[in-house]
């Protein structure tokens, strides 16, 4: 938008008396962020408007992502950012003596999502409404989102996260637009005029309020929505005697009240089906609605709407979508069931089994009893279709309902047109393995999307430096085309562009030492490497992998003084499920190794360990731009994609991985050898589970160095972790090391060792970390909805302007 820095003082001041009856020097920072908040919300409001009269207008197909989660982050400097008026507001502040950096940091960091599936979702929010496609979220707006992580005594303790105390200043509630989802009751169907129809008693109503959050595309023209339901008790309960009124309505609101905190687990409680069904059945009731002012018949939904299924969560879409179908529309079954798989698609985003839920048929019965009507009229049509063309086994294994049990993952691919994973190696294993049978189906169903991130929040906003630097080398075309970036290859040995780029690396190290000083008192060498695991703690994941490693490069320096070992800090950011013990028992030791060796006079400055406590969207805002080394380690064929890889090597760090996830198709990019590779393939992981001759304890007896590492688990090395340590011992040693580490710790030290060598050529590092940030183009999440649009949706990102 055209905003000048006069007119903006203007309307800030003005605003800030109007809210306030203030002065803006006798304001304090909430109320000039509010004020400030509130005016980019006008500011966006006439685009908001305006892009939802055009969606309806020119008639053009709408997608809904659906969602559990979205982890947005803070979108202050975002809105801005994409309004394009970062600057202008500034300067314009500055010169009222408000900083807006103090702004930026007031904002509470929503976390409505565990990990990479949230924040995939967000990036997608942000992308699409940059790419102009007619693409809005439909989750739920959790009273508490992601707990926030304390340590006490190097263990997490969990807080709740009450991050809309102060109100949200980005969202609209809309009260007019509420619907009703019912629970419970008795269900029976009744002929009426020659077709039955459901009649329900006893059902529990329940309001869905939706709350509207403006999706700023970084285009100057679109804004598409994020709608985020809330539970409220319904009106017709209002009358109930006032003791059972209370009792209800905590009962209601307890389904919007908090985020699961699990990430690629699942815990089948009743209230999380609640909650899936609350925003699924919410969120298609506003979509027939919208679909309705159009006045054209149903059958013609899946030209005008397409529903995305994000993970399982979602799942129940496809009953629900039949249900309205049925029910309120009264299609036929043959009708209405291809009309679903049309209009609904599915995105899997994990393999491992503890992830795909199933739910207990009594449960489903009891608590969605129309539904689960359908869902086993869809179970007995597909095994009745399938008769003909496969035997007993195959539709056993593939089935909807088994065991007592509603497999959702199986829901969602009957009941979709596509299927897609989330990197190619994922997709691959899919196809192959998980969902073999299924391919062998619908073989046309199963595609990749590789997973991708928004170049804005991850590079131009975090990392403005660096954003300036690219800039000055190449123009800043590549903010809106990435693969742009690949222009920085003709630098890769300027020896000039490679010292500032490591002068930018230690700005950025410089300023995060600062924030360590500052939050928990650590020093820290901002010429050491930076080393950095981010991410969810999981055991696949293998935080351990690295924490071993440390212990040895410890031991080592222990042993001679004088050994040479590149000065390291190792950064670690993790949050672990509250229920998850063997998770939580390593964050202790991680805290516990970090205490021992920052403590230690000895070591000084060569090793450090820094645990950040509550790993948050903001928090690794400020981790990646500061990062020499990116940690993805993961067992080979257990992550499905991972995204903060991607976020990593556009921020110029290396890699350290193993061939999973999303790392292939990085290491395709950058060649082999500006990424460092180690560990078994997938190959070698199945061939073992095959033939089932990993023996983790060999290792341990044979190799000196993971023996004294581990016995350090044990022998009172490490002080305060007697039970953690010797039950990380027992996993790895006794009980069969489920995710490789012992095996793969050899070729994982080698790959540090590398790491170490290297680093001391500062050339060559830079000429790597140059290499990946213009590799890292491929993988703007502008590119993935565009994929999806196209391959997906079907739809084309129509620019508003045409
Ligand atoms: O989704 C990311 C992947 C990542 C995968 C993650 C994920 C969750 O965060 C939660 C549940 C789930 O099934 C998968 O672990 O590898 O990058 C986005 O696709």
């Amino acid at each position: 938008m055209k905003l000048t820095k006069d007119k903006f003082k203007e309307d800030y001041q003005r605003l800030l008396t109007e809210l306030y009856s203030l002065d803006i020097k006798d304001s304090e920072v909430s109320e000039q962020y509010f004020t400030l908040g509130n005016l980019i919300r006008t500011y966006a409001s006439n685009d908001w408007k305006n892009t939802n009269e055009s969606y309806l207008k020119k008639g053009e197909k709408q997608i809904y992502y659906f969602s559990m989660e979205f982890l947005l982050g803070r979108m202050l400097k975002s809105n801005l950012l994409n309004l394009d008026i970062l600057e202008v507001v500034q300067k314009g502040l500055q010169e009222f003596g408000i900083h807006l950096e103090n702004l930026i940091e007031f904002e509470v960091d929503p976390g409505l999502g565990n990990g990479g599936l949230g924040r995939l979702a967000a990036c997608f929010m942000d992308s699409m409404a940059t790419c102009a496609i007619p693409g809005h979220g439909n989750g739920i707006r959790y009273k508490y989102g992601l707990f926030k992580q304390k340590f006490v005594n190097g263990y997490q303790m969990e807080i709740p996260e009450h991050w809309l105390r102060n109100g949200n200043i980005w969202e609209v509630r809309r009260l007019n637009k509420a619907v009703t989802v019912r629970f419970y009751g008795n269900v029976w169907l009744e002929n009426s005029s020659g077709r039955l129809v459901p009649r329900y008693e006893n059902e529990e109503a329940v309001l869905a309020v939706p709350y509207d959050t403006p999706i700023i595309g970084y285009n100057e023209q679109t804004v598409n929505t994020l709608r985020l339901w809330s539970a409220e008790m319904h009106p017709q309960d209002e009358s109930h005697e006032y003791g059972a009124f209370l009792k209800q309505q905590s009962q209601i609101e307890n389904i919007s009240e908090v985020l699961y905190p699990d990430d690629s687990y699942y815990d089948g409680r009743l209230l999380r089906l609640k909650q899936e069904y609350f925003f699924v059945s919410a969120g298609i009731q506003s979509i027939i609605r919208r679909f309705k002012k159009k006045d054209l018949p149903i059958s013609h939904l899946s030209e005008e709407v397409a529903i995305h299924i994000n993970d399982t969560h979602p799942a129940l879409c496809v009953p629900e979508l039949m249900r309205i179908l049925l029910d309120d529309e009264g299609m036929d079954w043959e009708s209405a069931w291809d009309l679903t798989k049309k209009v609904l698609s599915y995105t899997n985003h994990t393999i491992m089994s503890e992830a795909l839920e199933k739910w207990p048929i009594d449960m489903m019965s009891t608590l969605l009893p129309r539904i689960h009507q359908i869902i086993c009229e869809i179970d007995q049509r597909y095994a009745a279709d399938m008769r003909y063309r496969y035997d007993d086994h195959m539709i056993e294994r593939t089935r909807i309902i088994e065991g007592g049990h509603i497999k959702m993952a199986h829901l969602a691919i009957i009941g979709s047109h596509s299927i897609n994973g989330v990197a190619k190696l994922h997709t691959d294993i899919l196809k192959e393995k998980v969902l073999h049978d299924f391919y062998l189906i619908f073989p046309s169903k199963f595609n990749n999307k590789t997973n991708g991130i928004t170049q804005r929040r991850w590079l131009l906003l975090s990392n403005e430096p660096l954003r300036q630097f690219i800039d000055s080398k190449i123009g800043s075309n590549w903010e809106v085309n990435p693969t742009d970036l690949t222009n920085l290859k003709a630098f890769q040995n300027d020896e000039d562009t490679l010292f500032k780029l490591a002068q930018i690396k230690k700005l950025n190290k410089q300023r995060f030492a600062d924030y360590v000083k500052r939050t928990m008192n650590l020093t820290l060498n901002p010429d050491a490497i930076f080393d950095v695991q981010v991410k969810r703690l999981h055991a696949y994941k293998r935080q351990l992998l690295n924490l071993l490693h440390i212990l040895s490069l410890y031991f080592k320096l222990k042993e001679n003084p004088n050994a040479y070992i590149y000065p390291r800090v190792f950064i670690f950011g993790a949050k672990a499920a509250p229920s998850y013990m063997y998770a939580k028992q390593i964050i202790k030791l991680i805290n516990s190794v970090a205490h021992m060796i920052n403590h230690d006079h000895h070591i000084g400055d060569k090793l450090k360990i820094v645990f950040v406590e509550n790993y948050s969207v903001s928090l690794a805002e400020r981790i990646i731009p500061a990062a020499d080394v990116s940690e993805q380690i993961s067992l080979a064929s257990k992550e499905a994609s991972g995204t903060g890889n991607m976020k990593l090597m556009l921020n110029g760090a290396v890699t350290v991985a193993t061939l999973d996830g999303a790392n292939v198709e990085i290491r395709d990019q950058v060649g082999p050898d500006n990424i460092i590779i180690f560990g078994l393939t997938d190959k070698e992981v199945y061939q073992y589970y095959h033939d089932g001759s990993y023996h983790a304890y060999d290792y341990y007896i044979h190799n000196p160095i993971l023996h004294r590492v581990l016995n350090a688990l044990i022998d009172g090395t490490i002080p305060g972790i007697e039970i953690e340590g010797q039950d990380i011992f027992d996993s790895l040693v006794k009980y069969g090391d489920e995710y490789f580490v012992l095996r793969d710790f050899e070729d994982y030290r080698l790959a540090q060792e590398k790491v170490d060598q290297i680093y001391r050529d500062t050339l060559r590092w830079q000429k790597m970390a140059l290499l990946n940030i213009a590799g890292a183009g491929i993988f703007s999440s502008d590119y993935t909805v565009l994929q999806y649009a196209k391959e997906i949706w079907d739809v084309s990102a129509k620019s508003t302007q045409d």
